[in-house]
């Protein structure tokens, strides 16, 4: 079975139930997401298991976390219980301003997860597993979780990333384009990432110029995402493009971590890249369908029979 680990901040998720700015929303809906968080639920649903390094508050959320990761087949065993900070929560608004699209507002400053550090990082863990994942949103939160990822890469056989660079949790651009740089430095089996963070790190947004660049600086396997238009994948000097399905938007949110969940398991196990980016695109699609980030992303199985049924 391939062995993923993944570092970053679990995080509640207070989803409005209703569409339109959050100042006129009554109802809310709890979830469990994060990045990380649901990019281990896509991974193990896709065969493979995988461990989370994190911290969480201890507090209700925090609990509610654990135990929701532990019940999806996520390994808990190194998510650590912060006595002193909160677990963060952030809240989706849906269709508004832009109709289709959704807007994530954060209350995480000085979270539990913000306090992870190079000290969570268990080195017989991390260098167990067949390769270490984590995004640019943990390179944003904190110093010591920047540095926690970095050990971690360090460590790895090898490592998967996607920049998921998320401007409000950055104080400058340049210091997002760094991180990465850095994070990309320590060698990339296989990057996720999109235009917009490309244009940032890369100042380039063409897919080929970018598998150009990300390839000299030395990523393998390049899962290049274009929203709604689809998704490429590069690998040993092939392109191979998938086109997204039209299916009515409930929420976006996680779609890209379905995605990159499912397209690692099933390329660490040794998937033809191509077959693991249609069953990875089938996870999105059914993500963006309901709100909430990791409930409905799909077995192979059923990625397959949704597949078939477009
Ligand atoms: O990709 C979805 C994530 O953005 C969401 O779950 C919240 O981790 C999150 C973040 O930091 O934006």
């Amino acid at each position: 079975m391939t062995r993923l680990v993944a570092l970053g901040e679990p995080l509640i998720q207070l989803n409005a139930v209703t569409p339109g700015p959050l100042r006129y929303v009554h109802y809310f809906e709890k979830h469990v997401a994060g990045s990380e968080a649901n990019f281990c639920v896509a991974a193990v649903m896709a065969g493979a298991s995988c461990g989370l390094i994190a911290r969480v508050g201890n507090d209700e959320f925090g609990r509610n976390i654990v135990e929701y990761l532990r019940g999806r087949g996520v390994d808990v065993s190194r998510v650590k219980v912060d006595e002193e900070a909160p677990t963060g929560v952030y809240f989706v608004q849906r269709h508004y301003p832009v109709p289709g699209r959704s807007v994530l507002v954060y209350y995480r400053r000085g979270s539990a997860g913000s306090k992870l550090s190079p000290d969570d990082v268990d080195a017989d863990y991390v260098k167990a597993a067949d390769s270490v994942h984590s995004t640019g949103i943990t390179l944003a939160i904190s110093e010591s979780a920047r540095e926690a990822v970095y050990k971690a890469f360090e460590l790895a056989k090898a490592r998967t990333f996607d920049t998921n660079i998320r401007p409000v949790l950055w104080r400058r651009p340049e210091d997002a384009r760094e991180a990465v740089l850095r994070a990309l430095r320590t060698g990339v089996e296989v990057l996720i990432t999109d235009p917009d963070d490309t244009r940032l790190v890369l100042g380039i947004a063409d897919p080929d110029e970018a598998y150009k660049k990300y390839r000299e600086l030395g990523v393998k396997t390049l899962l290049y995402k274009e929203g709604a238009k689809g998704a490429y994948v590069f690998h040993d000097g092939e392109k191979y493009f998938k086109p997204s399905y039209s299916v009515p938007v409930e929420d976006p949110t996680g779609a890209g971590d379905a995605m990159a969940g499912t397209f690692v398991a099933l390329y660490f196990s040794g998937l033809d890249p191509k077959r693991a980016l249609d069953l990875a695109t089938a996870a999105a699609t059914l993500v963006v369908t309901v709100r909430g980030d990791n409930e409905a992303i799909p077995t192979p199985q059923d990625a397959e029979r949704l597949l078939s049924s477009l």
